[in-house]
């Protein structure tokens, strides 16, 4: 064949070029798929998928047939902070500014189902979105937006039945029939089991809250997307392509499987389900894996004969990396995010959120947002990329990744099914736990270099420049949000948010009829986010996960490396001194659930040889006090991404003076700007590890600090 002739002659060249084999050019990704440095028309040899059209079956090129040569993609910012009145006005000012849909990011403690003046979410509220505790406040957040206008996306998943009802209910008051409503709730609480951790009540009852919404808006809003089904999430916890394309679409069976079995016929919800995936630097690969996830779908999808072709169909958002964003020189972030976002286009995405470049230190200031809308207004208006539909069908590369990342994540997913489906799947821990080793592997592969960051493991800045940065004072957010439920349960009827309350809770505890009708019901007499959320946590009890750490990944990856072994020996020695081996205890304190992070540091600082407490996620900092005086912990580590940095590493250091302990260090890891580290220092924390800490360099501070006060 000619073409094997050329290649080759490639192949002689290239040697010669190389002065070895070209076969020393293939790049394994962490994916484990290999990556060759030349694709021919070879590579595609019995490669099915080759030749299908946009809009039509199995929709690998698109689900619509013009893409967007007929309408570009939506520009979907994801934002929310402090109060209602200030997300508002952000939206406002978005939408006059380019911006096409809106997307609601909640606080913390809205996601867990507190109100604001449960004394649990102190450090949370308003901190990483916006807080929420009822209609009054739902109102205010959509006030001067038409939503029969205006589609709204709501990121909530633990306490999905009172916002969305809520939501419906502030549409009706707003004059806008729920049918009319348009946008997309994310509902999708598998992955919050296995990363994201915004759970609130077990598995069962939680797919039975995902069902009923699936069957509620199916009946009653036509225009309204069920379920955002998530794998963005993974692969920010660290997930691999193949991992999140896999897990995401077997979650996705999942959801049609429990609509059916509501007696749903599969035509009335499937052209409804909408999916999310991250975009991240891999760039060919990311935009193939799209087009993978489309095909992927559309088979999974034929299993349940649906008649109609939009059945078939996968509709995503995308949003680019937010793990790919880093603190140091952070500039970088805007080009990372430019890229990402062109491979999400390309790839063929409906929807894009592009992060703002200082999102690794801070929510965005209304600079960074606009840089980062407008990422978007340039790839639409000026770079051509929306005149041609698929431009990348034909590619070698890109049809021999697109075919080889689908036949991965298919074995993937056939083992997930062989476990009898990824409820049962998630219950094992199995993906969670391939997750967290992927992830830990991955920190291994930054630390030591083999994965270049530029501006963070080379071509580092000898001193970076200031940014500003946005800061909520999250104590005035929390005044303003008690105030505002004092005024709305002095204003409400009390016996009719109590029977709204009370067949709210019947419904759930029965297990017939729709929980999402009957909370709307209580939505609309004022019953509040936490009532309506505890109403369902006395029907349905609550969910807590066992923290497990993964075991031996970091540690392999530094095998005989002397920078590794001299750390253990040393650390040896001073176990030896001490009479005991150090013991860190990992601690979340808070709602913030990102434990990416945390078990990244568990699991390294294991294998370095230090005792290990992985603490439970959501404690408060007495219960996170308490459980490190009786487990006889050296160190706190407490690790930080939802901005409770201010407020719960304080309260942790005063519990432990208060139970005697303050011989106890504490350090802080996560996303903590720079500002704010002579305030932590000033208050007792010890050291301070922001993004892009190499582990190994982390592990010697605290055996320097430690060595330090024994010698004290
Ligand atoms: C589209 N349309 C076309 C067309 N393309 N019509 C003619 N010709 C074309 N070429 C039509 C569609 O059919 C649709 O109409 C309408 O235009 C809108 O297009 P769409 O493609 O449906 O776009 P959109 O409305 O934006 O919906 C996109 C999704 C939706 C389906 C993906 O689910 C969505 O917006 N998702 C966003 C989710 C999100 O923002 N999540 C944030 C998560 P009809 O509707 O009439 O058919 C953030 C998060 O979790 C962050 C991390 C964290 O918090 O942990």
């Amino acid at each position: 064949m000619a073409d094997r002739v050329d290649y080759e002659d490639w192949q002689k060249l290239a040697e010669c070029e190389l002065k070895a084999s070209p076969e020393s050019l293939v790049w394994r990704t962490p994916e484990g798929i290999d990556v060759k440095p030349l694709y021919t028309q070879a590579d595609l040899e019995g490669v099915g998928h080759l030749g299908t059209m946009p809009g039509i079956k199995p929709f690998l090129r698109g689900p619509r047939a013009t893409m967007y040569a007929g309408r570009p993609w939506t520009i979907r910012q994801y934002a929310g902070f402090s109060t209602a009145e200030e997300s508002n006005a952000f939206y406002r000012k978005a939408l006059a500014a380019g911006q096409q849909g809106v997307s609601v990011a909640f606080d913390l403690a809205t996601h867990r189902g507190y109100d604001s003046d449960h004394p649990r979410v102190e450090g949370d509220v308003g901190k990483a979105g916006v807080a929420i505790d009822s209609v009054e406040d739902m109102k205010i957040l959509f006030d001067s937006i038409p939503l029969d206008a205006v589609s709204v996306s709501m990121t909530m998943n633990g306490a999905v039945i009172p916002i969305l009802a809520s939501f419906i209910v502030a549409g009706e008051e707003q004059g806008v029939p729920r049918a009319k409503l348009s946008g997309t709730i994310q509902n999708d609480i598998l992955k919050e089991f296995m990363v994201r951790n915004t759970y609130i009540y077990p598995p069962e009852p939680s797919m039975r809250l995902v069902a009923d919404i699936i069957e509620y808006t199916a009946k009653e809003m036509p225009k309204f997307n069920s379920i955002s089904i998530s794998g963005y999430h993974m692969q920010e916890a660290g997930a691999t392509l193949v991992q999140e394309l896999a897990f995401t679409l077997a979650d996705g069976r999942e959801y049609v499987r429990a609509a059916i079995a509501k007696g749903l016929d599969v035509d009335a919800f499937a052209g409804r389900l909408s999916f999310f995936f991250a975009i991240g630097m891999n760039f060919f690969m990311e935009a193939a894996k799209l087009r993978a996830a489309r095909l992927l779908w559309s088979r999974i999808m034929e299993e349940f004969e649906p008649k109609k072709q939009s059945s078939l169909m996968l509709r995503t958002h995308c949003q680019t990396s937010g793990v790919s964003l880093q603190e140091q020189d952070p500039y970088n972030n805007i080009v990372r995010t430019a890229y990402e976002a062109m491979a999400a286009a390309l790839g063929g995405t409906q929807s894009l959120h592009t992060n703002a470049f200082d999102e690794a230190i801070a929510l965005p200031t209304e600079f960074s947002a606009r840089i980062a809308r407008n990422t978007q207004l340039i790839l639409q208006h000026e770079t051509g990329v929306t005149k041609v539909v698929d431009p990348l069908a034909g590619s070698y590369y890109v049809e021999g990744l697109t075919n080889a990342l689908a036949d991965a994540a298919w074995t993937l997913i056939e083992e997930v099914e062989a476990m009898g489906g990824m409820t049962k799947a998630v219950a094992t821990g199995l993906p969670k736990r391939m997750i967290e080793e992927s992830a830990t592997r991955r920190q291994a592969a930054v630390d030591r270099g083999d994965e270049v960051i530029v501006g963070v493991n080379k071509y580092r800045l000898d001193e970076e420049d200031k940014i500003d940065i946005l800061d909520i004072d999250n104590a005035a957010v929390q005044l303003s949000q008690i105030a505002r439920i004092k005024t709305t349960k002095r204003q409400r009827d009390p016996k009719r948010v109590d029977a709204a309350l009370v067949v709210l809770g019947q419904t759930a505890a029965n297990g017939k009829g729709n929980i999402l009708e009957a909370a709307i019901e209580a939505s609309r007499a004022r019953a509040t986010v936490g009532e309506i959320s505890d109403a369902l946590r006395s029907a349905f009890g609550t969910h807590t996960a066992e923290p497990e750490v993964v075991c031996t990944v970091y540690g392999k990856a530094y095998d005989g490396e002397p920078e590794f072994s001299t750390l253990v020996s040393r650390l040896e020695n001073f176990s030896a001194s001490l009479g005991t081996r150090p013991m860190i205890m990992v601690a979340k304190l808070g709602q913030d659930g990102h434990d990416r992070g945390a078990k990244v540091i568990a699991s390294a600082f294991g294998d370095i040889g230090f005792d290990v407490l992985a603490g439970p996620l959501f404690q408060t900092p007495d219960e996170a006090a308490d459980l490190a005086v009786a487990a006889k912990v050296h160190v706190i580590g407490v690790s930080s991404l939802a901005a409770g940095h201010k407020t719960l590493l304080p309260q942790l250091i005063g519990a432990l003076k208060q139970k005697g302990a303050e011989n106890i260090m504490v350090i802080c890891g996560g996303v903590v700007p720079r500002q704010d580290y002579e305030f932590l220092l000033d208050n007792g924390v010890a050291a301070i590890f922001g993004p892009g800490t190499n582990v190994l360099d982390a592990a010697r501070t605290v055996l320097d600090l430690m060595e330090g006060k024994a010698r004290n």
